[in-house]
């Protein structure tokens, strides 16, 4: 009988694990997986027995990095249709804001999205969502918000729900139905957060096919109090929530979705120090969106060094979606992260997956290489993990255990 399924040996163990060491590494390490998970963690000189009978599988890493398999906790990939026109526009000078005025923007995305069937809805995401795993992403949110009606956002949630299922990916649904106020309540906004509260929350919540709830609190989205009632709706349903929070502005979202002891502030470009302080009491993720940032050519930074002062913890995601982030790259996106933003390749690397794992509050299973916790693993064809933020254009994907 062999002892585990799987044994890796001679790895560059980038445990991601809290403590002391950088990268939590082990050098030259071994790992054993057994059912799946994580059984045995140490160096290779520690195994003792003759290492060819130990396991079904022996693999021999030769130095090559182990990490994680990584988290993409923010993304939209799943919506119809395309805004390349809206792209070239905005090269033109006009501006984003003014665009979604015009009835573009995100209402564009949700009528090409309220056409699609599900098949079609399916068939559009899947090139951006295999684009994702291909590099190594193991876990990956959805939210849905380019339906902005029951039946449509249901549709979105289930077309996520069929990626991850066909692919073995854990997926996380997060229902965004306050993305924005869909053309049949133009100038009503507040009925339409009626209908959030009183129809989507409550049959979204009793089908369970969202983990989370979202909204887009930003002056072409949602006030503070509008934003307010959905969480008291998803509170009483037993939703956790998150928010698009102070992306474009400061409307104190990070102290709101802090308020309500919220798993993650998303973007935060103009979040006050007030609210950095409130996150940092209620444990609330500071999740960075790079990609946004460059594409929209903002110049505001997310307050970082106050993050790291009051011990925020920071998660980078892709944010992928076809207005401000069209991109269904996350090793793009961490490149950025260290351009853009000044973090360093090991803050990064932490924001891809321990702590991109607290933003959708699985930390207990995946995240991080330790006992117990799920084999979910990216063998990586380089020897040390800046690398993945380094260079850009190769994908060094050399294995998945998921
Ligand atoms: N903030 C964003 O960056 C995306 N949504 C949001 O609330 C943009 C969505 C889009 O432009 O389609
Ligand atoms: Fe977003």
């Amino acid at each position: 009988m062999f002892k585990w399924d799987t044994l890796i040996i001679n790895a560059t163990i980038a445990t991601m694990e809290e403590g002391s060491l950088a990268y939590g590494m082990i050098e030259k390490g071994a790992l054993g997986i057994l059912n799946g998970r994580i059984e045995w963690l140490g160096t290779t000189a520690g195994i003792k027995n003759s290492i060819e009978t130990l396991a079904k599988e022996l693999i021999d890493a030769e130095g090559c990095l182990l990490t994680p398999g990584l988290i993409d906790c923010h993304t939209h990939l799943v919506f119809g249709g395309n805004r390349a026109d809206e792209f070239e526009q905005r090269l033109n000078g006009v501006d984003y804001q003014e665009i979604a005025r015009n009835g573009g923007g995100i209402l564009s995305t949700v009528r090409a999205t309220r056409e699609a069937s599900f098949d079609e809805l399916y068939q559009q995401s899947l090139p951006r969502f295999q684009a994702l795993i291909s590099e190594g992403v193991t876990t990956v949110e959805i939210k849905s918000g380019y339906g902005l009606d029951f039946e449509s956002e249901l549709k979105m949630l289930q077309v996520a729900k069929k990626l991850g299922d066909e692919h073995g990916i854990q997926v996380k649904t997060t229902l965004l139905a306050a993305h924005a106020v869909p053309p049949e309540y133009k100038d009503n906004a507040d009925g339409y957060v009626d209908v959030i509260c009183t129809e989507i929350i409550p049959k979204i919540a009793g089908l369970n096919i969202a983990d989370c709830v979202d909204a887009f609190c930003e002056g072409i989205g949602f006030s503070y109090e509008q934003t307010k009632r959905v969480f008291d709706a998803a509170a009483r349903w037993g939703l956790p929530v998150k928010l698009h929070a102070d992306q474009l502005s400061d409307l104190n979202g990070a102290a709101l979705v802090a308020e309500y002891a919220g798993l993650s502030a998303d973007h935060v470009e103009y979040t006050s120090l007030k609210s950095v302080k409130a996150m940092a009491k209620a444990g609330t993720v500071a999740v960075l969106l790079p990609y946004a940032f460059y594409v929209l050519k903002e110049t505001k930074l997310p307050p970082i060094e106050a993050f790291r002062k009051h011990n925020v913890p920071i998660a980078i995601s892709t944010d992928c979606n076809p207005g401000t982030a069209p991109s269904s790259s996350l090793l793009t996106t961490m490149n950025k992260a260290c351009v853009a933003f000044s973090l360093t390749p090991e803050e990064v690397l932490t924001g891809v997956t321990r702590n991109a794992a607290l933003a959708l509050g699985i930390e207990d299973e995946v995240g991080s290489i330790e006992f117990g916790k799920k084999a979910d693993l990216v063998l990586w064809n380089i020897k040390h993990p800046a690398d993945l933020c380094y260079w850009q254009g190769l994908n060094r994907v050399q294995r998945i255990f998921k």
